[in-house]
């Protein structure tokens, strides 16, 4: 499949090869694909965010601003993060139009340090937090808990060793922080927040604090339904779209697409990667259809927004 591109599908990447990946394809492409040092891990780990542009250095474009990893299990997030930048880079001729109408801004793996921590054996496999000690014995904060938006007050815990800890404080985990500047930075032109977690088949929506929905559920809603219906067609796999706090079966305050809507994303959502069979480890010879079936989905939405 000539797009694949450099990191292709046929099994998961550590963190220090997608960071090399997204590094190399700057250096090959230095008129339309940009390197960005954003911050470091708790551990020391390099934050990077790879800009893909068309290199018609048209200034001030919108952004699509994607991230992947927040959750060190969800392995098929950083994967289908990875085949979005090869898609963008490589295949020029398909997605002229995403990259005539906007500039896309990736992280792919937000929390490097539980995502390394998930490779190390079987026993650490399903760690789904951040890495850094807490008041307690009990190590890491849910990197979607801790947004200072209604931060810690539904479907968040106190509790250090719970799995939806929210912190100490909002903002408490330099992986959280990360990303709410990156929202900052970007938001005057940012069209679409999208971050990629797994598992359910799932678009959602602010909001997840509460199930008020927003003033502008329509447009959030009919860009949602362009992705499901464009991954309905493409492989019969059916998402589920709606407000994440009454889609899934929780509220949850804290979490990063209800800081970026609030922030002035007009689109904003989480994307729940399919079960895949195993929910949060798909096998490796599953990867390449569930990242393409997301590509495609998230094509659709761009393409949606650009229309409205
Ligand atoms: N699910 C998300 C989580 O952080 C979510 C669901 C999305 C909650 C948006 C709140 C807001 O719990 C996974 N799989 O992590
Ligand atoms: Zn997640």
């Amino acid at each position: 499949f000539p797009y694949n591109g450099r990191l292709g599908t046929e099994r998961y990447y550590n963190h220090e090869e997608i960071n090399q990946f997204i590094e190399d394809l700057a250096g090959e492409h230095p008129r339309r694909v940009f390197l960005k040092t954003v911050g470091r891990s708790y551990e020391g780990r390099w934050l990077k965010t790879i800009t893909i542009t068309n290199g018609d250095a048209r200034r001030n474009k919108n952004v699509i601003l994607v991230d992947g990893g927040f959750h060190a299990r969800e392995w098929i997030s950083p994967a289908a993060a990875t085949y979005l930048i090869n898609q963008l880079v490589y295949n020029l001729e398909d997605n002229a139009d995403l990259l005539l109408d906007f500039d896309w801004v990736i992280l792919p793996v937000v929390n490097p340090d539980g995502y390394e921590y998930t490779q190390l054996s079987e026993d650490t496999r399903m760690w789904r937090k951040t890495r850094k000690p807490s008041s307690s014995d009990c190590i890491g904060t849910d990197p979607n808990r801790n947004f200072d938006f209604h931060w810690n007050e539904e479907g968040a815990s106190d509790d250090p060793c719970d799995n939806i800890y929210a912190g100490a404080k909002p903002f408490s985990e330099p992986e959280a922080l990360v990303v709410g500047d990156l929202i900052h930075s970007y938001v005057d032109r940012g069209q679409m927040y999208l971050t990629l977690h797994s598992y359910g088949s799932l678009i959602l929506y602010p909001w997840g604090w509460t199930a008020a929905v927003p003033d502008t559920e329509e447009d959030l809603h009919e860009v949602a339904a362009a992705g499901q219906s464009a991954i309905q067609e493409a492989t019969g796999t059916i998402y589920k779209i709606g407000p994440s706090a009454t889609t899934i079966n929780y509220a949850a305050s804290g979490a990063s697409d209800d800081y970026a809507f609030n922030a002035g994303f007009p689109i904003s959502f989480t994307m729940e990667l399919p079960f895949g069979g195993t929910g949060f480890d798909p096998p490796a010879s599953d990867i390449d259809s569930i990242v393409k079936e997301t590509w495609v989905g998230i094509a659709a939405m761009a393409r949606k927004v650009i229309q409205k």
